[in-house]
C-alpha cells in the first residue's frame, strides 16, 4: 500500500513541535516537507527547533522551509518565546550540528513546488494560520488542485474563542489565535472548494494537558521522545493549555477516533469578531472534528511517542 502524502505548515508553538514528533511516528504517512509559518512563535528559533527535532527522530532528510508571510494581529510575546525555550531544550543541543535541510526559498514557494512536483493530491496538516496556504494559493491557483484536504486546528464554532478580550482592545472574544492572526486568509481558503476537516476549540476544550498525563509520560523518559515531549509540557503546565495541534494531528493517525461533523461557515474578518469562524445557514461548508475518543487519544500519543 502506498503512503499518504502529507505536507506539514506549524507556527512555531510548544504544541506545534509535538504535533509534528506525532506525525514523524506514523508509519503509514511520508512527510514530504515541514514548513514554518512565523505566527505563534520567533521564526529564527522555531525553525531551528523544528531542524533539531527532525534530526532527533531520525529523519534528517525531510526538509524544512521558513514561511516569510506577515500576519496581521500578532501572538503575544509570552507565547512566542517558548520558541526560544525549546530550540534550548539540552536534547535538542547534544550536537553542534544541524543536518535536517533548510530549503533556500520562502515556505510559500516551498509549498507551491511540493504540491506541483507531488505524483498525487497532498494532505495539508497545518496547525496554525492559514496564511501561507493562501500565499501559496494566490501565487498560484492551480495548487488547489493537488490538495487532497486541509487538516487545520483552529477556530471556535459554538464557543467562545481564546483571543481574551483583555488581551486584545476592542474584540469580543469570539476568535480562534490561527484565525484571529490573519482573518483575511482564512478567508481566502474558505473562497476555495477544498475539502476542510477543522478540529476547533469545540473538541479541543474537552480534552485538557494534565498533569496525570504528563507524569505518565514522564515514567516513559527513558526514550528520548517522550523526554522531549514531557519537557515541552512541563514549559507549558502553568497554562490552561490542550492537545490542539497534538489532537489535531492524531487524526492522521487514527481517523476512527474521532466524528466529525459538517458545518456551514463562514470568517469574520473585520470588527470586533475579527477572526470568529461563525456558523451561518448556506455558508461554506467544512467538517469540524466534533467528538473523541479521549482514552484512546492518550493512549496513542503514549504509545507513540514511546521510541
Ligand atoms: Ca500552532
Amino acid at each position: 500500500m502506498s503512503k499518504q502524502l502529507v505536507l506539514m505548515d506549524h507556527d512555531g508553538g510548544v504544541d506545534d513541535y509535538l504535533a509534528t514528533m506525532l506525525l514523524l511516528t506514523m508509519e503509514h504517512i511520508e512527510l514530504l516537507g515541514v514548513i514554518v509559518t512565523p505566527a505563534d512563535c520567533y521564526i529564527q528559533p522555531a525553525v531551528s527547533a523544528t531542524r533539531k527535532i527532525i534530526d532527533l527522530m531520525g529523519f534528517s532528510h525531510i526538509p524544512v522551509a521558513e514561511s516569510t508571510v506577515r500576519g496581521i494581529n500578532p501572538f503575544p510575546r509570552m507565547y512566542r518565546r517558548d520558541s526560544l525555550i525549546v530550540d534550548h531544550l539540552p536534547i535538542l543541543n547534544q550536537r553542534d550540528i544541524i543536518s535536517t535541510f533548510l530549503v533556500a526559498e520562502p515556505g510559500q514557494d516551498f509549498m507551491i513546488r511540493v504540491l506541483r512536483q507531488a505524483p498525487e493530491p497532498v494532505t495539508l496538516m497545518v496547525t496554525g494560520p492559514l496564511t501561507t496556504v493562501a500565499v501559496a494559493l494566490d501565487k498560484a491557483p492551480d495548487i488547489a488542485a493537488k490538495i487532497a484536504k486541509i487538516v487545520w486546528m483552529g477556530g471556535a464554532l459554538n464557543v467562545g474563542g481564546n483571543v481574551e478580550k483583555s488581551l486584545e482592545a476592542g474584540q469580543d472574544g469570539s476568535a480562534e489565535w490561527n484565525v484571529y492572526w490573519d482573518a483575511v486568509s482564512a478567508a481566502r481558503v474558505w473562497q476555495t472548494q477544498i475539502e476542510i476537516i477543522m478540529c476547533p476549540l469545540d473538541l479541543t476544550n474537552n480534552v485538557p494537558v494534565t498533569s496525570d498525563i504528563v507524569c505518565q509520560i514522564a515514567k516513559q523518559r527513558h526514550y528520548p521522545i517522550s523526554d522531549l515531549a514531557g519537557q515541552c509540557y512541563a514549559l507549558v503546565i502553568p497554562q490552561d493549555y490542550y492537545f490542539w495541534d497534538v489532537l489535531a494531528t492524531a487524526y492522521l493517525g487514527h481517523p476512527e477516533f474521532y466524528q466529525l461533523r459538517e458545518w456551514e461557515t463562514e470568517i469574520i474578518t473585520t470588527g470586533q469578531s475579527q477572526g470568529r469562524t461563525k456558523v451561518v445557514s448556506g455558508g461554506r461548508k467544512i467538517y469540524a472534528m466534533d467528538q473523541v475518543d479521549q482514552e484512546a487519544f492518550y493512549n496513542y500519543i503514549l504509545q507513540q511517542w514511546a521510541r
